[in-house]
């Protein structure tokens, strides 16, 4: 069974969103970041960053959420959370499963600190582009990938999520908020939303 290190009120919604769409049981090892527990030697060793989500598949283990969207997807096809290879849908997937930790973040934080980066040189242009962008991406919806939901949404979503309605960082707008209330309606962003409290 996956083994899941995650903490309450954390990114970890990212993995415990995925592990419950997959339907597959997994096992929730907490590592409780308000503790330090994830600067632990033995932690350090499974996240050598000494951060929230990591998985444990056997002695594959792994960091990184959107590294973990397609690593799940792919070990549960069943799942159907990603087109498989030779599928057209497949490079839009990649795209915007990248997209989220590449573009969304840093423009979330961004957006968040005021920081001011010159778009020429931020690898996610402005937090205006960024957005703009997702927002042209969701206008037919309700999925980035129109009507197939893939584990992209995951990742873009519980970041979007995380930003517009938890914290109040990014302003919303009517493509965000039918897109957001997609995937809160879905079963297993709300038994995930459950999980996230600790
Ligand atoms: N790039 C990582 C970021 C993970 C991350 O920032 N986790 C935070 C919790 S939201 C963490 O573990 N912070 C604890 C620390 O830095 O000590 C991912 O996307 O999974």
């Amino acid at each position: 069974m996956m083994k899941l290190y995650w903490s309450p009120r954390s990114r970890s919604f990212t993995a415990l969103w995925l592990m419950e769409e997959t339907g597959q049981p997994y096992e929730r090892v907490l590592i409780d970041i308000t503790t330090g527990a994830q600067k632990s030697p033995d932690y350090l060793k499974i996240n050598p960053m000494g951060k929230v989500p990591a998985l444990a598949d056997g002695a594959a283990i792994l960091a990184e959420s959107a590294a973990i969207c397609a690593y799940v997807a792919e070990r549960y096809p069943e799942a159907k959370l990603a087109p498989p290879a030779g599928d057209v849908r497949r490079a839009k997937y990649l795209q915007w499963l990248f997209f989220a930790p590449s573009c969304i973040e840093p423009a979330i934080l961004q957006a968040h600190t005021k920081l001011e980066i010159p778009a020429m040189s931020a690898a996610w242009g402005s937090t205006t582009q960024t957005f703009d962008v997702l927002d042209q991406a969701l206008a037919k919806g309700p999925w980035l990938l129109g009507d197939t939901f893939s584990a992209a949404d995951i990742a873009i979503g519980a970041g979007m999520n995380f930003a517009i309605r938890l914290f109040k960082m990014v302003p919303t707008r009517p493509n965000f908020d039918r897109y957001l209330d997609a995937c809160a309606a879905r079963p297993a962003f709300q038994t995930a939303a459950k999980l996230a409290m600790g």
